[in-house]
């Protein structure tokens, strides 16, 4: 099998480079104006502004007897990534993440799970009051549920704020392959909320040429997710101008994650805790959402494409090498000729910087192995944006109705805003330099 480390040793010091062409368009958004009434009607009957989960959904539920009854389903599922990376994975529902559950603080819920797996699960509510027997900690505080069985899990909600539900049972495995979801406790009182968003955080080492993802890996990952999806698929939060967003973000990865927003400070302002009270909110651009924690973040959003996305760099790249010699500065072209002698598909690249990668990516020059993603991918009204993984975009306008999610296409700043070339002579001008001292 190939690994991530020995096939960029081979394919040419540094890029994974793949047989697909990179994506370019953007996730589309699949909020139809049919929808957005239906999130509006909903709004009313629910006595809340539900959330929405970019790529997933909610999960319905019915209500017996005064109980919510929800119904997951732990299963294998076919996922993909990004167009050009699909795998065996595990989720709930048809899905990874599993749907989001959202119920009120006070509600009664009875949670269903039934087991489709080959191995026995159970579900564990992260960060949720309740019972002991209620926990999910197979073997600790209840049996562990065997392949075609159904356990019913029922209790109070006494709390509200961003949640999660995961296995706690062959955990290392069952989270590597993508079962986890998140579980959003409203308030009983309505927050003055526009939009509220929910992104969890997933690593997965997918090597490249590979199919599923590896469960042993604990540092050396592959793509890193929002709700199971890496740049360019995951859907765009949108906005619009004045509007007072949220984003509910959850982490079950084995990193903790800087996620950064460009263009406003915000507020943080929740997490597992609820609504925090506002001397307890800081104002940030970047904010760790570590491990097993969740974070909310809001902002009133100004117009643009905003940048959206963990600050850790390798976090924002899909399938990459490490661990191999640094070719940056390296005059590679008269060894080019000799490896190919022993590898006729060698490519020297990064003798510049790595930004060529892309360049040859979308040229199509380099075939790498099957459903591997590229390291960099999607493209911008200005060329590649050189991004994968945790990467997405806030999109703010002026003119997006409420509950309209769908994509509003690239941002047209006004002219006289936009960054400008004003001279190609790489002497241009007398910049200062620090003076050498001595
Ligand atoms: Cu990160």
């Amino acid at each position: 099998m190939t690994s991530r480390r020995n096939f960029l040793g081979f394919s040419g010091m540094s890029a994974v480079l793949s047989t697909v062409a990179a994506t370019s368009a953007q996730a589309k958004s699949t909020a139809t104006p049919a929808e957005a009434n239906q999130a509006n009607k909903a709004k009313e009957e629910l006595g809340y502004n539900p959330v929405r989960t970019p790529n997933g959904w909610t999960l319905p539920y019915t209500k017996k007897e005064g109980v919510k009854e929800f119904h997951l389903i732990a299963e294998e599922i076919e996922h993909e990534f990004a167009p050009g990376s699909t795998a065996k994975c595990w989720g709930y529902n048809g899905t990874t993440p599993g749907p989001t559950i959202e119920a009120v603080e006070g509600d009664r819920v009875r949670i269903l799970v039934t087991n489709s797996l080959k191995e026995h699960t159970t579900v564990h509510w992260h960060g949720l009051i309740l019972p002991s027997g209620m926990d999910g900690v197979g073997g600790l505080s209840q049996p562990q549920i065997a392949p075609g069985e159904t356990f019913a899990y029922e209790f109070d909600l006494k709390q509200n704020g961003t949640h999660m539900y995961h296995p706690h049972a062959d955990e290392m495995t069952q989270m590597a392959f993508g079962m986890m979801g998140m579980f959003i406790i409203h308030p009983k009182e309505p927050e003055p909320i526009d939009r509220d968003y929910c992104l969890l955080t997933q690593n997965w080492a997918m090597h490249p040429g590979t199919y599923r993802p590896d469960p042993s890996v604990m540092v050396d990952f592959d793509l890193w997710s929002f709700n199971s999806k890496v740049f360019p698929a995951i859907e765009s939060i949108v906005a619009r101008t004045g509007e007072r967003v949220r984003i509910r973000i959850g982490n079950l990865s084995m990193w903790n994650h800087p996620i950064h927003l460009h263009g406003t400070s915000f507020n943080v302002t929740g997490s597992d805790g609820g609504r925090w009270p506002k001397s307890a909110w800081r104002s940030e651009s970047t904010e760790i959402v570590g491990v097993g924690q969740t974070r909310d973040i809001e902002f009133v959003a100004t117009p643009g494409d905003w940048a959206f996305h963990c600050h850790m760099s390798h976090h924002t790249m899909n399938a990459m090498g490490h661990g191999i010699p640094n070719p940056t500065g390296v005059n590679m072209r008269g060894l080019e000729g000799k490896i190919r002698d022993h590898l006729p598909d060698f490519m020297a690249m990064g003798e510049n910087g790595m930004a060529e990668h892309q360049q040859h990516i979308d040229a199509g020059h380099h075939p790498g192995p099957a459903n591997t993603l590229p390291m960099m991918t999607g493209s911008g009204p200005y060329g590649p944006i050189e991004m994968g993984g945790m990467f997405t975009l806030v999109k703010v306008r002026d003119d997006i109705a409420p509950n309209d999610f769908s994509n509003p296409g690239w941002y047209n700043p006004p002219t006289a805003t936009i960054a400008k070339r004003i001279s190609s002579n790489p002497s241009y001008g007398n910049p200062p330099r620090k003076p050498k001292s001595g």
